[in-house]
């Protein structure tokens, strides 16, 4: 199962999505127009868009407090997404979402979560839902290396491997939870040994070759929906962002400035499969063609944003189950 023919152009079209809607919304925040907190996926952009094209339109998928990135990698439209970060009225959830508790179900995306290991029993219980249904849909989790220490991740993986539920536990390992590493926090840091734990086949891949992560997650969503139960797959990658855009951490750096130079310099993965692209004779023309409508489909979502406005705070009790306010 390999990227072929257009869908390689969709590959590189998406993490350019992605990348360049990031740095957009960074510039939105760092001038104020964006509220709460921003966590980019820069730099991440090869395993979420591997695995998500994986899957298919009905497939249901959750994210992190890290993931923009992850509608985007399904085919999202950027204008609601970048009107969402906003808290705008024109935004996938009218404003109600932000950045970190939006749900994008014209993708499949039932959540988000702040809570770290937050979604990983939603998705859990998504795939429960779809066997219980008895319909093929299948269930991409995503998660970070931080993540997996929590007794969610425990929980969960055990419950799908009883049930053979049809869910993919998608790790993104980008070796640091805030400013703590993998290393000095991981009693087992080989994260895919885990899997054997819970009788799940467990993959380590390189999370910056869009082509190996869909290569590794089209194998698990096919035995996902032939009953064969979930994976555990563990994408290394790097986020070149700081956690937080604007977090200042003082004394001694966590991780070394040459080691984020060398990231963004050797292991970016957009530059990574634009080359591969090339030598596999797609043509520079297409390529910046391509540069250019996404540049251009960004500053289309970012006037939208702008444009929109404010959700009416007489509207603030709508879309609950039970309104506290007596109107
Ligand atoms: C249950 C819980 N504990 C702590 C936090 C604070 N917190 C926010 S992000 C984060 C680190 C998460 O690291 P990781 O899972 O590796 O994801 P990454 O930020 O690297 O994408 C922590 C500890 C939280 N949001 N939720
Ligand atoms: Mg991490």
């Amino acid at each position: 199962m390999q990227l072929k023919g257009d869908r390689r152009l969709e590959a590189f079209r998406r993490m350019l999505r992605i990348r360049l809607f990031e740095e957009e919304g960074r510039r939105l925040f760092n001038r104020g127009q964006i509220p709460g907190w921003f966590h980019t996926t820069v730099g991440q952009e090869g395993a979420i868009v591997g695995a998500s094209l994986a899957l298919r339109d009905g497939d249901a998928m959750t994210g992190t407090h890290r993931s923009h990135g992850h509608p985007i990698a399904k085919g999202a439209h950027l204008q609601a997404l970048m009107a969402e970060l906003m808290g705008k009225e024109g935004g996938i959830c009218k404003g109600r979402g932000g950045s970190m508790h939006f749900a994008d179900r014209s993708v499949g995306i039932i959540s988000e979560s702040g809570i770290v290991g937050g979604g990983i029993p939603l998705a859990t219980g998504c795939a429960f839902s779809a066997k219980v249904r008895g319909v093929d849909q299948v269930t991409l989790c995503f998660f970070g290396d931080g993540a997996v220490n929590q007794g969610t991740f425990h929980e969960s993986l055990n419950m799908a491997s009883l049930w053979r539920l049809p869910v993919i536990y998608l790790c993104e390992n980008n070796g640091y939870a805030i400013t703590t590493s993998v290393a000095t926090s991981h009693g087992q840091p080989d994260i895919a040994l885990r899997a054997a734990g819970y009788g799940i086949p467990g993959a380590i891949v390189d999370g910056q070759d869009v082509s190996a992560v869909y290569q590794s997650a089209a194998y698990a969503v096919t035995r996902a929906r032939a009953g064969q139960g979930p994976t555990l797959i563990v994408a290394n990658t790097y986020r070149f962002d700081e956690h937080n855009i604007g977090l200042a951490v003082p004394g001694e750096p966590y991780r070394p400035v040459e080691e984020v130079e060398a990231h963004k310099r050797d292991r970016d993965p957009i530059l990574l499969y634009r080359t591969v692209l090339l030598e596999e004779g797609i043509n520079e023309k297409t390529l910046t063609t391509i540069e250019q409508e996404v540049a251009q489909a960004v500053t289309q979502a970012v006037q939208f944003a702008l444009a929109s406005p404010m959700p009416r705070p007489e509207s603030l009790p709508d879309y609950m189950f039970v309104s506290p306010i007596a109107h």
